[in-house]
């Protein structure tokens, strides 16, 4: 068998809307937009580097339909690159660029190959005696179990299957092209390329069978190193080490404050966290979201004004790193139960106000309400996302927070 390698990247998500931080930080929801960009760049510059054989992206190549061109533009100029360097390149269709999903087209490169999506389809590298088989996506959804009606492996030859799939479920990913590890191996190919998952990870080691993950995360969510697969096949050994590709990554920092704190041991508190936080950022931009727990005898006074208090965790995290970007900042803070004065309430509001859980009736009408702010939003809400990050009972219970303090603070 022959010696080659090969690149397996999926899910580049081109043109995906960038969710997180604050709709006003444009210039740093910028930064984070060219990050997906840059990181398909970054891959296609290893590519060449490393003289691989063939580059493989196994499904959502786009997050979308296009708005324009551009993004079109600049995924046919990278494939470009590889095309003057020689590499081939093998593309199938996920939900997210489904066939019937992209209605804009520019012409790619002639080293690029689509697999076909109302049937599976064979590739063949002839001088590396390898066989790619694949069945892209022609709806959006995809119910059947795609797998099963692959062709037969080539005899003697390096076999290669590529699949967008969420295999037998991976939460919270959508259910397409259901199967199971069983189904693939009954294939007998040698790899399994697949898609759709955004985590790295390897499903099974016999026959290998990896999701590399998405290239650059896009949400809190997507968290920690993003990137691809460069597979090398020696002699019929396989191995495989990943290629990092991001260029921003999102973290999440959980503190515990005490009930004492004031704002600026709280601050330092923070600080003395980020150390370690900065000194692995490896000059990426990090999207931090931040969540703040304990009792604390500040809890009114900090919910009453949150942006001002926001604005200075924010400076605190840029005292530590000067790319550190405050995502959210999340108050899950107590007030003090002991021997704390409860503020008069003139009003009456406690009463008014339903603590603890929220009846169903409230909770379904805040959906509604938030729902139709969703709406009107612009782009970057994505079908099925919350639009404001947290649940309805989570933002009720903040805006109950907010009133009941700005009251106390008024009495
Ligand atoms: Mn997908």
């Amino acid at each position: 068998m022959s010696s080659f390698r090969f690149i397996h990247a999926a899910d580049l998500h081109l043109g995906s809307p960038f969710q997180g931080l604050a709709m006003k930080d444009v210039a740093i929801a910028e930064m984070f937009i060219e990050a997906s960009r840059k990181a398909f760049s970054a891959l296609v510059d290893q590519a060449v580097e490393r003289k691989v054989d063939f580059f493989i992206v196994a499904g959502d190549v786009y997050d979308g339909d296009w708005k324009d061109n551009k993004i079109g533009l600049f995924f046919n100029r990278e494939v470009a690159r590889l095309e003057r360097a020689g590499i081939p390149v093998f593309l199938l269709k996920g939900n997210h660029d489904a066939e019937s999903v992209i209605t804009k087209t520019i012409t790619l490169p002639k080293n690029v190959s689509e697999f076909p999506v109302n049937k599976p389809g064979t590739f063949k590298l002839e001088h590396l005696k390898v066989g790619l088989h694949g069945q892209g996506f022609a709806e959006r959804s995809a119910v059947e179990n795609l797998a099963l009606a692959y062709p037969k492996p080539e005899p003697g030859w390096f076999n290669i299957g590529v699949l967008h799939t969420s295999l037998t479920g991976r939460e919270p990913h959508a259910p397409y092209a259901p199967c199971s590890v069983e189904d693939l191996r009954s294939r007998g190919y040698d790899y399994w390329a697949l898609g759709h998952v955004h985590d790295f990870e390897i499903v099974s080691t016999d026959p290998l069978v990896v999701f590399p993950g998405n290239l650059q995360g896009r949400s809190i969510r997507e968290q920690g190193a993003k990137g691809a697969v460069l597979v090398t096949v020696e002699d019929g050994r396989i191995s495989y080490e990943r290629i990092i590709t991001d260029h921003a990554r999102f973290g999440e920092l959980a503190l515990e404050i005490a009930p004492d704190d004031d704002v600026l041991m709280i601050l330092r508190r923070i600080e003395a966290r980020l150390e370690s936080i900065a000194g692995d950022m490896q000059d990426r931009p990090l999207a931090l979201r931040i969540r703040l727990t304990g009792q604390s005898r500040l809890r009114n006074e900090i919910t009453a004004r949150p942006a001002d208090f926001r604005d200075e965790v924010q400076a605190a995290c840029h005292r530590s790193h000067a790319d550190i970007w405050l995502e959210k900042l999340e108050m899950r803070l107590d007030p003090i139960s002991v021997g704390a004065a409860l503020p008069t309430d003139i009003l009456g509001l406690e009463s008014l106000i339903p603590s603890g859980a929220f009846p169903p009736e409230l909770l379904a009408d805040a959906e509604t309400k938030i729902a139709e702010i969703a709406s009107r939003l612009p782009g970057g809400i994505g079908a099925g996302e919350l639009p404001l990050g947290d649940d309805a009972a989570a933002l009720l219970a903040e805006a109950r927070d907010l009133l009941l303090s700005r009251a106390a603070k008024a009495g």
